[in-house]
């Protein structure tokens, strides 16, 4: 059977089960794009394990994983006005990040091409939050595609970089979380020959790419003439069609249609089948700037119209604008719920939106709707996470009214039971800025701020300098496990993975902080102690609370050959039930029976022994293994 990059560089045509992501780094393949930048975050880092799994000396692309989105961004504009084509990708709020290089590349003429692309994470799957940044893509004048499937983005993707490369301008090619992770069988085409070796082509006579003052202006003229021309291209798009089965000419009373884009086009199709009358679709998957003389026909063509678009009402409004401008007849309506702006449109939800608008056609008896947003389950550090002990050793150094400020990663798990730190979060790197807001004008409460390893260099940094430059009074722990461990392990600066390791120590050193320990997490009491002479600290103080990854560090040790696995056990006739390794340590891997005893669970304790320490009967011992 051949190797996963085996399939995916195939230059022959193929068929077989992919998924989403990785789909869309075959058509990069296939497009031939030369320079590839992302920096990681759900629902997109698959392309770039996709990608990374081809063999170095394979690679006919380069692949960057950058310090952050704004700076991938950035590598990507530099290589396509050099002539590349090229392809950012990131997480939905990594848009926020690129944000200010991003809405210059509507303005500019990006000769090799560039693809960005987004994802989008309706349901805040995986996210602080669930922005729709269809938004965004208006603000800065590029266009949007939206496949609603694994197969579609495929072909899609490669329909997109045609377009950019055709009009040299920027596209958005937004993917959404079910489209990234589902998986369909996908005929694939060919990979063609690599061009000539290639020569950079950057000259400013292709510009201007310097948007001072009132060059500003034919610059943003281009980027509207841009618009008109993708207007007519989203007229001829076949991503922008009709889903008539019936033939409208067949339908008696109301003629009634739909309009939607993206995966919620398949959730209608589902529920279409079902339907007591025969009702149309128009999906948009071109969806910006939008076809409006398809719209306006479709709209003639229906009495009454349903918008049913995921997150916010974005084409609704542009829709009605439309209707209103041109005197339409149709009636033209939208979710009416609030919940309905909310979360992922799966066939169940649409078939309600549906239900509400047309109840004889879609009657309500038909699906058992389940209401989304009612996941139970609390996520959990992994057994022997250093993060754990972290928070285990910090919350006996914090006085009472400690305020402790959250930031993202896996240590944003702190803030839930049984260590509760970590009380506010806006976004990556966002810790230090805002504790050292809550220090001002505050004598009282102690502030301390979490910050991971790789949102250290991606965000981090400003805001720490900013501490530095004031000595705002706060404690910042780094928590550094050696990875960007949330996403999926990508590399950062300071793991040591890409080039020479970026040491966390000497950048605070360099840039003047005058506190600075360091610790490994497993040292509990050491790091209590530590914490509480920072606190005490007049000024800004920083400790570095390391510790591997054990997800990472596990996953290796156990391919390999010599491995036996270890755990912990708790002595019954030493148990005085305290409760601390469940109560305050929190581990998943101890179990409390029904009896007030306490046991281990053997699949999941990886007996790394951090739980030891916090037996104060020293009850916790690490099993003889037979
Ligand atoms: C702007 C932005 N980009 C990417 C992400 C996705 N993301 C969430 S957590 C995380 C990893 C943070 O890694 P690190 O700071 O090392 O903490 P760890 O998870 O390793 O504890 C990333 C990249 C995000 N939430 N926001």
């Amino acid at each position: 059977m051949k190797k996963f990059y085996e399939q995916l560089t195939d230059k022959q045509p193929w068929q077989g089960l992919f998924m989403g992501n990785y789909a869309v780094a075959r058509a990069m393949l296939e497009s031939g794009a030369d320079v590839i930048s992302s920096y990681p975050g759900s629902p997109t880092p698959e392309i770039a394990e996709a990608l990374l799994s081809v063999p170095e000396e394979l690679r006919k692309f380069h692949f960057e994983w950058a310090t952050n989105e704004k700076v991938a961004t950035e590598i990507a504009f530099g290589a396509s006005i050099n002539g590349h084509l090229s392809v950012v990708f990131f997480k939905s709020v990594g848009l926020n990040v690129a944000s200010d290089s991003l809405v210059q590349l509507g303005l500019m003429n990006l000769i090799g091409g560039l693809v960005i692309i987004l994802g989008d994470d309706p349901g805040a799957n995986s996210s602080q939050n669930e922005q729709d940044n269809r938004h965004f893509a208006r603000m800065s004048y590029i266009p949007v595609f939206e496949p609603s499937s694994p197969t579609e983005a495929y072909q899609m993707f490669i329909y997109v970089v045609n377009i950019s490369r055709k009009y040299q301008m920027p596209v958005i090619f937004r993917l959404t979380t079910h489209v990234c992770h589902a998986k369909e069988v996908i005929q694939f085409g060919q990979i063609p020959e690599p061009r000539s070796k290639f020569s950079p082509s950057f000259d400013r006579k292709n510009g201007p790419y310097l948007p001072i003052t009132k060059a500003v202006f034919p610059l943003k003229k281009i980027a509207l003439d841009r618009l008109d021309i993708m207007e007519m291209e989203s007229e001829i798009s076949v991503f922008n069609k009709v889903h008539s089965p019936f033939g409208l000419e067949q339908i008696s009373g109301r003629r009634l249609g739909i309009v939607s884009s993206s995966m919620p086009v398949l959730s209608i199709l589902e529920n279409l089948d079902k339907a007591k009358q025969p009702v149309d679709l128009l999906q948009l998957n071109f969806s910006f700037p939008l076809p409006k003389e398809k719209i306006t026909k479709y709209l003639n063509d229906h009495d009454e119209v349903i918008i049913i678009e995921e997150l916010d009402r974005v084409m609704e409004f542009e829709i009605k604008s439309l209707a209103y401008d041109r005197n339409i007849k149709c009636r033209i309506s939208s979710r009416t719920d609030k919940a309905d702006l909310m979360g992922e449109l799966g066939s169940e939800r649409t078939w309600k939106i549906l239900s509400d608008k047309w109840s004889d056609v879609f009657p309500s008896e038909i699906e058992n709707i389940s209401l989304p947003f009612n996941n139970p389950r609390i996520p959990q550090m992994c057994p022997g996470c250093g993060h754990r002990s972290a928070f285990h050793a910090i919350k006996q150094a914090l006085p009472e009214g400690a305020i402790t400020v959250g930031d993202i990663g896996c240590h944003s798990l702190g803030f839930f039971k049984p260590y509760n730190m970590g009380e506010m979060l806006l976004s990556m790197g966002h810790s230090s800025g805002t504790a050292a807001g809550l220090t001002i004008g505050n004598k009282t409460r102690k502030v301390l701020a979490f910050i991971g390893d790789s949102t250290f260099f991606h965000a981090g940094l400003p805001a720490i300098i900013n501490a530095v430059l004031y000595n705002h009074h706060f404690t910042l722990v780094v928590m550094e496990n050696g990875t960007t461990a949330m996403t999926g392990h990508q590399p950062h600066p300071g793991s040591g993975e890409i080039g020479d390791k970026i040491s966390i120590d000497k950048v605070l050193e360099s840039i003047g902080v005058k506190f600075i320990r360091r610790v490994d997490t497993y040292q509990q009491k050491q790091l209590t102690e530590h914490i509480k002479d920072a606190l005490e600290f007049d000024g800004f103080s920083v400790v570095i609370a390391s510790h591997p990854c054990m997800l990472k560090f596990m996953r290796v040790q156990r391919k390999k050959e010599n491995y036996v696995p270890k755990h912990v056990e708790v002595v019954q006739d030493k148990c005085e039930k305290h409760l601390i390794c469940i109560d305050k340590f929190g581990c998943p891997s101890f179990i409390k029976n029904e009896d007030g005893s306490v046991t281990v669970n053997e699949d999941l304790c990886i007996g790394d022994g951090s739980c030891r320490q916090t037996c104060p009967v020293s009850a916790i011992g690490f099993k003889k293994e037979i």
